[in-house]
């Protein structure tokens, strides 16, 4: 008999910690799992932590997650990159908080600009509407900006293509700054690696006079993307060799602390998206508390506010057994075809707008599977487009629109999950959760409230119609504006949790790869050239050969396909489906495209069909 192979996560030394967790798994084919890593950056690698987490119970992927979550803050040893709470970092982040509070003083023709794609784009805008918020709470000019690659229907829907084109990002920051004298622009790119994000830094370094640049990734600097970007005489790796340089005279900043691996490898909407919002929320807070409450940025400030931020990741993952219940059900939901949605009031309602828009790039999920809501629509979600809804059902996001084209429509098998704080309107929640009670029993709720709150009777009323509900309470905070931030990141990490969760438990996740992922930009391209060498262990040429292949379902290569660029490859492949799975297939087996395609037509599953062929 085959040896069982243990694998141990090592859980964070401080806090409440659960005990410690062994996965007992099946013996694996390790002959035919190529584990040298080729060649990537830390948040495109493999996180030892995950490596089964495909074989795992819904409790054991939460503490998987929380486990990894946890990377986030740990200490930086002699021999580590800097993380969020290193020496350098938290002087950097002071630098930037000054620079933010002198726009935020003196207003006129200035701006702070946060920009990114995908996941980092929608988390661009959530910081710039939610600032601005608390600047038209307090009567001020609006110095907030964002951009995001492809524009606002990139909040709500996967835009992977607008990523690779650096003019888009530097047209794009042209326009917002049109007329402005000073500039802090934020570029965020979780692996110092979007192109779009690198033609703004660059025209930033180009026009000191009115551009100070920041990076926000979590890579080392050495390890930012150096492929050539077409039509650029520089690459992501050059630009931030050049504001490593300038940063010595604070012309320019970095800020990239390393967060470890993400839990399913490249997904950095996790980890990446959780860290982003920590920094921003630090340096902006401080910001604005020097500007208006005469409390200066200091470093034990920055420092003591990234430390709460480690115990929001406690009090969240206290709740593991209502996380676990929430990841069975949509699980269950997903498994057998139905749907999750997400029904939410406030800025927490935009965190599950955007959770749930990842899915489609992340697991090749459909816009139905994992839904978002917001009480109030577009009327409450202040994007730059205004309401997008005739772009089509995928953008229709208010209540109403759920009343409308959804409710009528629920079974018991889907799950509905309401996402909720003491500060919003109760009553109105209730009533809406009596409405999905009419249709489904599969109602469950999240609420965030603090210890000092007397509960609502309609609380009352609410958690009887759920079939669960996840009460998280918080201490009393310092500041109300504190207490939304740690909601907001607590939110993210549950929902971050539920989808990553139930998409596992659907059997879309290979090991820790997200093995059905779309081949939409060059990132994403060279994510599944390695994944095939991985899986495989063919050379990279062949593997290329393969992903080719299944991109343009042919079984030889033409002159023209073999002379096109990226570009055109990933414009083809956002036709395909299951283009990585196909490529493996022929890979593994060496038949026909036309036969691995029926193969994987007779196993949807792909995680078990994947199985199926390495066995
Ligand atoms: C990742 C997410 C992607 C990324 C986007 C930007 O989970 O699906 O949309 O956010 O590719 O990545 P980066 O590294 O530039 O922040």
């Amino acid at each position: 008999q085959q040896p069982q192979h243990v694998d141990v996560c090592v859980l964070k030394h401080h806090g409440p910690v659960p005990a410690p967790l062994v996965l007992l798994l099946p013996p694996r084919h390790d002959a035919q799992i190529q584990c040298s890593d080729i060649p990537a950056g830390i948040t495109e690698k493999s996180n030892p932590l995950t490596r089964n987490i495909d074989r795992a119970s819904a409790d054991c992927i939460v503490r998987t997650l929380q486990a990894c979550d946890a990377q986030m803050f740990q200490e930086q040893t002699e021999a580590s990159h800097q993380k969020l709470l290193s020496d350098q970092v938290v002087k950097t982040l002071m630098e930037v908080a000054k620079r933010v509070e002198l726009i935020l003083k003196d207003p006129q023709d200035s701006l702070v600009v946060l920009s990114g794609c995908g996941t980092s784009g929608r988390l661009a805008f959530l910081m710039a509407t939610s600032f601005n918020r608390e600047l038209r709470k307090l009567n001020r000019s609006l110095v907030y900006s964002y951009i995001i690659a492809g524009g606002d229907r990139a909040l709500l829907s996967s835009q992977e293509a607008p990523e690779d084109d650096p003019k888009s990002g530097t047209l794009s920051l042209k326009k917002v700054c049109e007329g402005k004298k000073q500039v802090l622009f934020i570029g965020i790119s979780c692996g110092l690696s979007a192109p779009f994000v690198a033609g703004q830094l660059d025209f930033c370094l180009q026009h000191p006079e009115v551009y100070t640049p920041v990076v926000l990734g979590f890579n080392p600097a050495h390890q930012a993307k150096d492929e050539p970007i077409p039509g650029c005489t520089f690459t992501f790796h050059s630009v931030v060799q050049r504001m490593q340089e300038l940063s010595k005279s604070q012309v320019a900043f970095l800020i990239n602390p390393t967060v470890g691996p993400e839990a399913i490898s490249g997904s950095s909407r996790m980890k990446g998206g959780s860290a982003t919002k920590i920094l921003l929320d630090v340096v902006l807070s401080a910001a604005h508390a020097a500007a208006f409450t005469n409390t200066p940025v200091t470093y034990e400030g920055i420092l003591q506010h990234m430390r709460a931020y480690d115990k929001t990741l406690d009090i969240t993952y206290a709740q593991t057994e209502g996380i676990t219940a929430l990841v069975e059900a949509a699980g269950r939901s997903l498994r057998c075809g139905s749907h999750v949605c997400y029904l939410g009031w406030g800025s927490l309602a935009v965190l599950g707008l955007i959770d749930a828009s990842e899915c489609d790039p992340t697991f090749g999920a459909d816009y139905e599977d994992v839904r978002g809501f917001m009480s109030g629509g577009y009327r409450n979600l202040s994007n730059n487009e205004g309401p997008l809804t005739s772009l089509g059902p995928q953008f229709c996001i208010s209540h109403e629109d759920f009343l409308r084209s959804v409710l009528p429509y629920l079974s018991d098998q889907d799950t509905i999950l309401l996402i909720f704080t003491r500060s919003d309107d109760v009553t109105e929640v209730a009533k809406l959760a009596r409405r999905v009670r009419e249709k489904t029993s599969n109602l469950h709720a999240v609420y965030h409230h603090t210890d000092g709150d007397t509960a609502a009777a309609e609380q009352g009323d609410i958690s009887n119609l759920c079939l669960s509900t996840l009460n998280v309470t918080w201490p009393t905070p310092a500041s109300r504006s504190f207490l939304l931030m740690q909601w907001e990141l607590s939110t993210k990490l549950l929902l971050n949790a539920v989808s990553t969760g139930a998409h596992i438990l659907k059997g879309k996740v290979y090991r820790n790869h997200m093995i059905d992922v779309q081949v939409t930009n060059s990132k994403l391209y060279r994510r599944a050239t390695r994944l095939l060498q991985k899986l495989s262990g063919h050379p990279e040429s062949k593997c290329e050969e393969a992903l080719l292949r299944a991109i343009y379902r042919v079984d030889k290569l033409t002159l023209d396909i073999t002379s096109s660029d990226m570009t055109a490859h990933t414009l083809t492949a956002r036709k395909r489906t299951k283009v990585v799975p196909l490529a493996l297939v022929v890979l593994l087996t060496g038949c026909a495209l036309s036969e691995a395609e029926s193969h994987l037509d007779q196993q949807p599953i792909v995680r078990e069909a994947v199985e199926a062929w390495l066995s």
